[in-house]
């Protein structure tokens, strides 16, 4: 499997929660680089080009108003299968059904309040680094644990 960039961010409940350590402490402990992270509090326009898929959808207006309501941090993870990876460490939507052992599991109780967003696709990913991160500040690095991570 190739390896790929994936979109993850700790959302604003998240980051007043303190779990932002934590939780990026998951990806890297488990060999996912970071290639970008910056914080920021998203403007309502650029909350909802995120959630544009849930446009018109009852809970949409709320999404977007939590979502710029404070800041959050974005962040570009890189690694040999990052994108879906970071879904099964992120857990379901709704944290209830989350397994225990994942982010949501662990850290959440509420669908509203779920505290980390990771990109469902590649395609998705792609989108979405484009949206929150400007080309230069995608930094291509290699890690000297390359080599003990990857046969
Ligand atoms: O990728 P996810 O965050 O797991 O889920 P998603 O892309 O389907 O939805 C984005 C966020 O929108 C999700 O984290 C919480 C919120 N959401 C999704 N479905 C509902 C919802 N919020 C409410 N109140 N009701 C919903 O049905």
């Amino acid at each position: 499997m190739a390896s790929e960039q994936t979109y993850i961010m700790i959302k604003p409940d998240g980051v007043q929660r303190g779990l932002v350590a934590a939780i990026l402490g998951r990806f890297e402990t488990r060999g996912f680089q970071i290639v970008g992270m910056k914080m920021l509090t998203p403007t309502k326009e650029l909350a909802s080009s995120h959630y544009g898929e849930h446009e018109g959808k009852p809970f949409f207006g709320g999404l977007v108003d939590f979502l710029s309501s404070g800041p959050v941090v974005g962040v570009v993870l890189q690694g040999k299968g990052v994108v879906a990876a970071a879904r099964m460490m992120l857990g379901a939507t709704k944290p209830l059904e989350s397994a225990p052992g994942t982010i949501r599991g662990d850290f959440a109780i509420d669908m509203g309040r779920n505290v980390m967003h990771a990109s469902d696709s590649v395609d998705s990913a792609t989108r979405e680094i484009g949206l929150w991160f400007k080309k230069e500040e995608v930094v291509s690095w290699t890690s000297c644990a390359a080599g003990s991570l990857l046969e």
